[in-house]
């Protein structure tokens, strides 16, 4: 495998520093400044304008499909063969930092533009993708457009979602100008890699260069609606009340609880994320609660009995507290594995370049896992300053951290791509 070639560490850093520009926001909790760019949003189409203007220059050919994939393909020496495949997203949630989904995105833009550089050609074409909303706060449903391309999600599905503000996906897909024409099934590529923050603290704790990502975890959210009684805060006698605010907190609780059971497993993780008490005011007992549920999972089994108790824990809630609980799946992923010559080409690419690397299984989501039903899928992670703190401004690898990554995907994009 060829590694004597590197990708340019420089504009690779200015790629992400002038992509994460778009959608910047003064982040109120920590007085840094953030990536705000929304699936959809007009922040997310500037964004997008941006990168597809990018893959113009590099000479490529841009497609967008009927969700607002966007592919854009350099042609390899028999245009007949599956192309390789680089990807991910670059919409974010709402307090997000430059790299998460990013460096993915300008990972596989730096290999063709460095593929270019060296007037290297490749027996298969190479693509680089962007999906759309990856990240799913916005609509409810994560790594939607992957989903759509892979054929877990139908289409009409995702155009009929609507966000917190009752506005369609379909609508603000057009609004942004990225309703494409390309059918949204996508041909099989011969394998696909992406590359990604590690989003937690092991890599950098261990010292490690690279993270040879084994598979994602399980990951299913519901959205809870909890309907009580909105009362007066001090003439309502409590055996009176009918309290959402308390029955949202024991199910937090309980999850929590859940999470020290070994029943569960060892790496059961669960997240109330999202807490919306209606009115939402000191003086006035919470009549709904509008709550949401993450609950994740290395091994689906304990995930998927989790879920149960947890459900039935609902019914338990509702009874005491006298109230109506109903509730949503609004994502729901099993495990996956991610294909074995590909993990062992990421491993090989960092051996050769003198990179100490581990098998690691993702927490956190990613477009890797639906294109892993279509082809071989592989992911390469790179460690984070802070813990790896991510969804969060102050997420930040280093320019070497970032370049060890690319390099390492350089090499086994280079080995794919030439695969007859
Ligand atoms: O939630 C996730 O795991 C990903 O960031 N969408
Ligand atoms: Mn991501
Ligand atoms: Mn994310």
């Amino acid at each position: 495998m060829a590694n004597s070639i590197n990708i340019d560490s420089k504009r690779l850093t200015d790629s992400l520093q002038t992509l994460g520009k778009i959608g910047q926001y003064k982040d109120v909790a920590t007085g840094l400044t953030g990536v705000r760019r929304l699936a959809l949003s007009a922040e997310d189409g500037e964004g997008r304008r941006h990168v597809v203007s990018l893959m113009k220059q590099a000479g490529l050919t841009v497609t967008i499909d009927r969700i607002g994939n966007v592919f854009a393909r350099r042609e390899g020496t028999n245009p007949t063969l599956a192309p390789m495949m680089m990807g991910s997203h670059i919409d974010s949630v709402p307090t997000a930092g430059m790299f998460d989904g990013c460096l993915g995105v300008m990972s596989a833009l730096e290999v063709i533009r460095t593929l270019n550089d060296n007037n290297i050609e490749t027996l298969r074409p190479v693509v680089m993708a962007f999906f759309t909303d990856e990240e799913g706060c916005r609509f409810g449903v994560d790594m939607l457009g992957s989903a759509v391309a892979t054929g877990r999600i139908p289409l009409e599905q995702a155009y009929a979602l609507r966000d917190r503000d009752g506005l369609w996906f379909k609508d603000e897909l057009e609004k942004i100008g990225f309703q494409g024409e390309a059918p949204v099934l996508l041909k099989p590529p011969h394998a696909y890699l992406e590359v990604h923050i590690e989003q937690g603290p092991v890599l950098r704790a261990k010292n490690l260069d690279i993270g040879v990502v084994a598979g994602v975890q399980a990951i299913s959210w519901q959205e809870l609606t909890i309907q009580g009684k909105p009362a007066h805060a001090g003439t309502t006698p409590m055996e009176l009340r009918a309290d959402a605010g308390v029955a949202a907190a024991r199910i937090n609780l309980r999850m929590r609880e859940m999470t020290e059971d070994a029943k569960y497993g060892t790496q059961f993780r669960a997240t109330m994320g999202a807490i919306r008490p209606h009115p939402g005011l000191v003086n006035i007992i919470p009549g709904q609660v509008i709550a949401t549920v993450d609950v994740r999972n290395p091994e689906d089994a304990f995930l998927k009995k989790a879920e149960a108790d947890l459900i039935a824990f609902y019914d338990e809630v509702a009874r005491r507290e006298k109230v109506k609980i109903t509730w949503r799946q609004t994502a729901r992923t099993d495990s996956v594995r991610f294909n074995d010559t590909v993990q062992a080409l990421v491993s090989k690419g960092a051996t050769s370049r003198n990179l100490k690397s581990e098998r690691i299984i993702s927490g956190a989501g990613h477009d890797a896992q639906e294109m892993s039903h279509i082809c071989r899928a592989g992911m390469v992670f790179v460690p984070g300053e802070f813990d790896g703190i991510s969804h969060n401004p102050r997420e930040f690898s280093t320019p070497e951290q970032c370049a060890n990554g690319v390099n390492v995907a350089l090499d086994v994009v280079l080995a794919l791509a030439n695969e007859a």
